[in-house]
């Protein structure tokens, strides 16, 4: 898309002046723009996020760039993020209401969504590198995955609403792009952006390198996230797309978003989890406090799994309303024993394909261009870089035994073993 000519990043000095007359805005700030305070706070690697602060409250405004932040001038990037973004947020507040922030307004032209401010909310990637709990995050999350999961896909929706839904998301062209290329394919070779803590992980490195079975399997879910439109997914659900209290998570930026597989949010999710476990001993000094907590994010992704399982299934069971195992050739014949038996078929792929997507996950944010802080903030090398082969390995484990997990348990049995250091 060609550059609005209407277009003008904003900045705090200019926000108030350019927005003041919003008045979604001002019924919530105060409506003399020149008594709000303005900052910017994006910390992402993508847009400008402001926090705006008045007399009768404070909104959050996201405005795109026309390039990626994280890089600069030299690598463009459409502002329709924005648009895609705005849709899926909609989406997402319509299947499971309250998880996502409340939109105030939106201008496509400006690229930018005026939201609800969480607070006294913080990333959640920063609340486990603190070593805090949230409570009921892993149903939170779980609930979250099934529900968009299931309610954006032909087992619920009416066929020409879906397919509506994924011409319209199959735009978000440049995003996408940026996932094929950032997670499927340069951690398998030595691209240009790629980075990795050198030269203690040179070897490990250059092994996966050479796994032909990894290279496969990376392609082998490129191809289920290019070919398979089989739900709307966030596209982006780690650890800082989440935000959280001790006992409340949100879901934000969901400018990835596309129809892809069913597994992919969670698995993206699951393998951020799995990270920061490993990466806790760099956290935490104390050994018991640490293990106390590996333990606690161990539980977390056991909840999240089997929330994820519980809530499809009870979705399954009552909003089965889309054109996919129609409850015509099951229930309706009295065949409830097949119904179940498709159920678990149709879950037992999720699964699969979701430790699939998070072993590729946990080698590109180390590997790739976009690293995760719980292994970047590691000043020394020597420390960083056993934690990190330590979630390559497991990583590798997960894309290519996806298939002989008997279940998350044996993830998790896998993942606590990797922790303490012992061979996989
Ligand atoms: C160039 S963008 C790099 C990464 O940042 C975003 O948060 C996505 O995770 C993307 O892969
Ligand atoms: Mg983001």
């Amino acid at each position: 898309m060609a550059l609005s000519e209407d277009y003008q990043a904003l900045s705090p000095e200019t926000l108030g002046a350019r927005l003041g007359g919003v008045e979604a805005l001002a019924s919530r700030i105060g409506p003399d723009a020149s008594a709000w305070s303005v900052r910017e706070v994006g910390d992402g690697n993508l847009n400008l996020v402001f926090i705006v602060e008045g007399p009768k409250g404070a909104a959050i405004v996201k405005q795109a760039l026309p390039y990626v932040r994280l890089v600069g001038e030299s690598w463009p990037l459409p502002l329709t993020r924005a648009f895609f973004e705005y849709h899926a947020l909609t989406r997402q507040a319509a299947r499971d209401p309250g998880r996502v922030p409340e939109i105030f307004h939106y201008d496509e032209a400006q690229a930018l969504i005026v939201m609800e401010y969480l607070s006294p909310h913080i990333i959640l990637r920063q609340q486990m590198m603190a070593g805090r709990r949230v409570a009921g995050l892993g149903r939170t999350l779980g609930e979250f995955c099934a529900r968009t999961a299931f309610r954006g896909s032909d087992l619920s929706m009416q066929a020409p609403d879906k397919k509506a839904d994924v011409a319209l998301f199959s735009g978000n062209v440049e995003l996408c792009d940026i996932t094929e290329n950032l997670v499927f394919t340069d951690p398998y070779f030595d691209a240009e952006m790629n980075r990795h803590t050198a030269p203690q992980l040179d070897g490990v490195v250059a092994e996966l390198r050479r796994d032909e079975h990894l290279k496969i399997a990376a392609q082998h879910f490129k191809r289920a996230f290019t070919a398979r439109a089989e739900t709307m997914c966030h596209g982006d659900l780690h650890t800082g797309s989440i935000m959280v209290t001790d006992d409340q998570a949100r879901i934000i930026d969901p400018e990835f978003a596309f129809y892809g597989p069913m597994g992919f949010d969670a698995g993206m999710l699951i393998g951020n989890y799995l990270m920061a476990c490993l990466a806790m001993p760099a956290h935490v000094a104390d050994d018991a406090a640490c293990t106390a907590y590996q333990d606690w994010l161990l539980d977390v992704v056991g909840e999240t799994w089997a929330t994820f399982a519980g809530e499809f299934s009870r979705l399954w069971h009552t909003e089965r309303t889309g054109i996919l195992y129609a409850r015509t050739l099951y229930e309706d014949q009295g065949d409830h024993l097949a119904s179940e038996a498709a159920l678990r078929e149709v879950l037992g792929e999720i699964f699969r394909d979701a430790m699939g997507f998070a072993g590729i996950e946990m080698h590109r944010r180390i590997l790739g261009l976009a690293h995760i802080a719980e292994f970047d903030s590691i000043e020394d090398p020597d420390v960083r870089a056993p934690l990190e082969e330590k979630a390559l390995r497991l990583g590798r484990t997960l894309v290519l035994s996806r298939a002989g997990f008997a279940g998350i348990d044996q993830v998790i049995a896998t993942t606590r073993i990797a922790a303490r250091g012992e061979a996989q």
